[in-house]
């Protein structure tokens, strides 16, 4: 069994989804960022650097932070969604590291700026929109003639996925990223995306180009 600590945000549902998918038992633990619940004492002993997702999985009372580290983690422990051993696993940590370094902070300053904030910072709503958008022409060469990030459904693709599902916060047109669009709508359909996104509580239908 894991507790699960999270909110609707995309590194939240990149463990709920990632759960799904891996059929794990979980209790959810609603942590409202939003109210300051992320500085209680109990929450840093678990996550000591005040940030949604942790885990404790109660096999073993292993804590984690770090939504990277939780995804490495889930897999390893089940055998599902990270190649044991070879280049495919590399490739695999490779992009989840991308969405780590890149695809979160970048996304994340473009929902700052641009969505809560317009008007106020232009020259940082225009660097952080311009590397949005190098980030999903990334994606997108990344994707041209695959049906996932690496050969098979992975860590990595849950990892990226719920960033893209903020595509109107970002202004992105998706026109533009055919690739990603089909990508992303393939996944969007899978049964435990549904419903990993609807946790810790459903806050409207997955958004759809
Ligand atoms: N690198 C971290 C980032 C986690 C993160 O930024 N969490 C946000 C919500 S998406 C949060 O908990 N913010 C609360 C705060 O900063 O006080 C991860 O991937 O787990």
């Amino acid at each position: 069994m894991i507790d699960l600590y999270t909110w609707t945000t995309p590194n939240g549902r990149k463990i709920s989804i990632a759960l799904e998918e891996l059929g794990l038992p979980y209790t959810v633990h609603a942590v409202d960022i939003n109210k300051d619940d992320q500085f209680t004492p109990e929450f840093l002993k678990i996550s000591p650097n005040n940030k949604i997702p942790a885990i404790v999985d109660r096999d073993n009372n292993l804590s984690l932070m770090e939504s990277g580290a939780i995804l490495i983690y889930l897999a390893d422990k089940t055998g599902k969604l990270l190649p044991k051993s070879g280049e495919s696993r590399y490739r695999v940590i490779e992009w989840l590291m991308w969405q780590m370094g890149g695809i979160g902070p970048f996304l994340g300053q473009v929902h700052h700026f641009v969505k809560y904030n317009p008007g106020k910072a232009p020259y940082a709503e225009e660097r952080y929109l311009k590397e949005a958008h190098r980030l999903y022409g990334v994606l997108d060469r990344r994707l041209e003639g695959r049906q996932f990030v690496v050969d098979e459904y992975s860590i990595a693709d849950i990892a990226i996925w719920p960033w893209i599902s903020r595509f109107e916060w970002q202004t992105i047109d998706m026109k533009q990223y055919p690739n990603v669009r089909r990508w992303y709508e393939a996944i969007a359909n899978r049964p435990a995306v549904q419903k990993g996104y609807k946790v810790p509580k459903d806050m409207g239908p997955v958004p759809l180009p």
